[in-house]
């Protein structure tokens, strides 16, 4: 037997320790079992790798690799119709099963990877085709790739020089928006979610009515504002009126239709009302594409009322915005947009950009800056070497701007313009699909009205109140149905559709289309898995 010396041996070991960490790379590569991180990474903590140790490219890239592969595993569960949408467990149940204990020492970078598996595992699948739950659904992989891309970026959207790139995109995306509703130019802004873009509609509404509101307060405003928005609109209209110091109850609720579209004659009647008490109406909030039920207030008739009065006109068109791609769908539905003076408009809902990506647009130019401007020193200095409009900061009422264009500059690359047409068609063709379906089974579903957009409103009846005559008695059970069935889906983990009361109706479901995944089979399976699990439901 030969000898070994001592650097024979430790060259013996190296190779040794190579081969093992290659053959747990490999099979970590292969698709064996669940992404693993080598032991020599996986036993590392924080401090060995990036930025912490510059000589640690190789194990920096090997961990992030890892939690690439756990990333897409969920992209492939989520597109697997096989896969459930969740596991559901109670919230106390939930807190057991997780480990989510901060400790005082730290945890290796295998704990970490663990930890990013089990956030996805019991996290439910918004992008799953079987998921009808909520406005924003879907898994984009173009805005996910976006995203990603912005997170590695990692930076903030106050001004140019930290974010000359993005900036730019922000300009050129808003401004392609702002054509879409029909103005040659104007403001827009992105925003932390529609609420928000509400807000910041609101805000610029009474600064262009009261421009001394910003250095004098309230008392630059002869008498109480009124603001008027349907019964129908979403609550962040409402909160408006409590955050800016009017008081709820000078939000005054306009009644809408059978269909859940504001009543024009009805929204005049009560701008009199309070012009005649000495009150100032001075802002008309009009939705296009109500939460609940999808409905589009009547724009036309509603500038004319707000040019009679000299009232702002602000169009929430979060949820129906997307609606403007479609040559279609648009007409009769947004008809009128070009006359508002405010628009929000949220590319994370009907786009199908990832959360959260909201926008707001005036056709002002100008009216941000001048009405938020605080002129921070330290931020926005006006001897910069570039022109100082480009740091878009100053337009806000928050500091630190999230970027959220890269997702949807992305996207819009990558779908066209017709693309995003093509999505708009596909999820009302959808949507009537949906509503054939349902007057195709009239002894299981009762299709509560006709949408107008992707909300499909109706109601699932167990064998128990199958050949009963529809009346206001029938329908007070068929709301506590929706609560139970509702129940058996969580259970379950199948589908996910949502359900609400209005002021009209008890319980009702509301189920959205909003989601590229879904298709017509999946639709058809959404009704035969509300009646597997619903038709022996009991209420009293
Ligand atoms: N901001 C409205 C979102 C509500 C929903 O997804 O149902």
């Amino acid at each position: 037997m030969s000898k070994l010396t001592l650097d024979g041996f430790f060259s013996y070991c190296k190779q040794i320790a190579e081969h093992i960490q290659l053959g747990e790379r490999m099979a970590s590569l292969s698709g064996q079992g669940t992404p693993k991180l080598t032991s020599a990474v996986g036993n590392l903590y924080y401090d060995s790798i990036l930025p912490y140790r510059e000589d640690a490219n190789a194990q920096t890239r090997e961990f992030l690799a890892r939690v690439v592969d756990v990333l897409l595993d969920y992209v492939q569960q989520v597109n697997d119709r096989n896969e459930k949408i969740l596991e559901f467990k109670m919230p106390e149940e939930m807190q057991k099963t997780l480990d989510l204990a901060l400790h005082d020492e730290p945890l290796p970078l295998k704990q970490l990877l663990e930890d990013c598996k089990s956030a996805l595992k019991h996290q439910v699948k918004t992008g799953h085709p079987h998921f009808f739950n909520q406005l924003s659904c879907g898994l984009d992989i173009i805005s996910l790739a976006g995203e990603w891309l912005t997170a590695a970026a990692n930076t903030n959207m106050f001004t140019y020089e930290i974010a000359p790139v993005f900036i730019l995109m922000e300009n050129v995306v808003l401004e392609k928006m702002r054509s879409m509703i029909g103005w040659k130019t104007g403001d827009s802004i992105l925003a932390p979610g529609g609420s928000v873009s509400n807000l910041y509609a609101f805000l610029a509404a009474r600064h262009h009515k009261f421009p001394q509101y910003k250095e004098k307060g309230l008392t630059s405003i002869p008498g109480h504002l009124v603001m008027y928005t349907s019964d129908q609109c979403h609550y962040s209209v409402k909160s408006c009126a409590s955050v800016c110091g009017l008081g709820t109850d000078y939000c005054i609720c306009v009644p809408s239709d059978e269909h859940g579209r504001m009543i024009p004659s009805e929204l005049e009647r009560l701008v009199r009302y309070h012009k005649d008490r000495g009150n100032v109406p001075f802002f008309v909030n009009a939705t296009s594409g109500t939460t609940v039920l999808g409905a589009f207030d009547p724009l036309m008739e509603i500038a004319d009322i707000c040019q009679k009065y000299d009232m702002w006109m602000h169009v929430d068109a979060a949820w129906g915005g997307g609606l403007l791609f479609s040559k279609k769908y648009r007409h009769p539905r947004l008809t009128g947009i070009e006359r508002a003076d405010s628009v929000t408009w949220n590319p994370h809902k009907l786009m199908g950009t990832l959360l959260q990506c909201s926008t707001v647009h005036f056709k002002y130019e100008g009216i941000l800056l001048s009405c938020n401007a605080m002129s921070a020193e330290y931020l926005f200095m006006t001897d910069k070497i570039y022109d100082p409009r480009y740091d878009t900061g100053d337009k806000v009422i928050q500091c630190g701007r999230h970027n959220d264009i890269f997702k949807l500059w992305l996207q819009w690359r990558g779908k066209g313009t017709s693309g995003f047409e093509r999505h708009m068609d596909r999820l009302m063709e959808l949507s009537e699909y949906m509503v054939r379906r349902i007057k195709e089974q009239p002894d299981k579903f009762y299709l509560i009205l006709e949408p107008e957009m992707v909300n499909v409103s109706f109601w699932y009846l167990p064998k128990q109140l199958r050949n009963l005559p529809h009346d206001s008695n029938k329908e007070i059970k068929l709301g506590k149905v929706c609560a139970k069935l509702k129940g058996k889906m969580m259970q379950a983990g199948t589908i996910m559709v949502g359900y609400q009361p209005d002021d009209r109706r008890p319980n009702f479901f509301r189920n959205i289309i909003s989601s590229a995944a879904v298709t017509e089979k999946d639709i058809d399976f959404l009704l035969s898995e509300m009646d597997r699990l619903g038709q022996d439901i009991i209420v009293d």
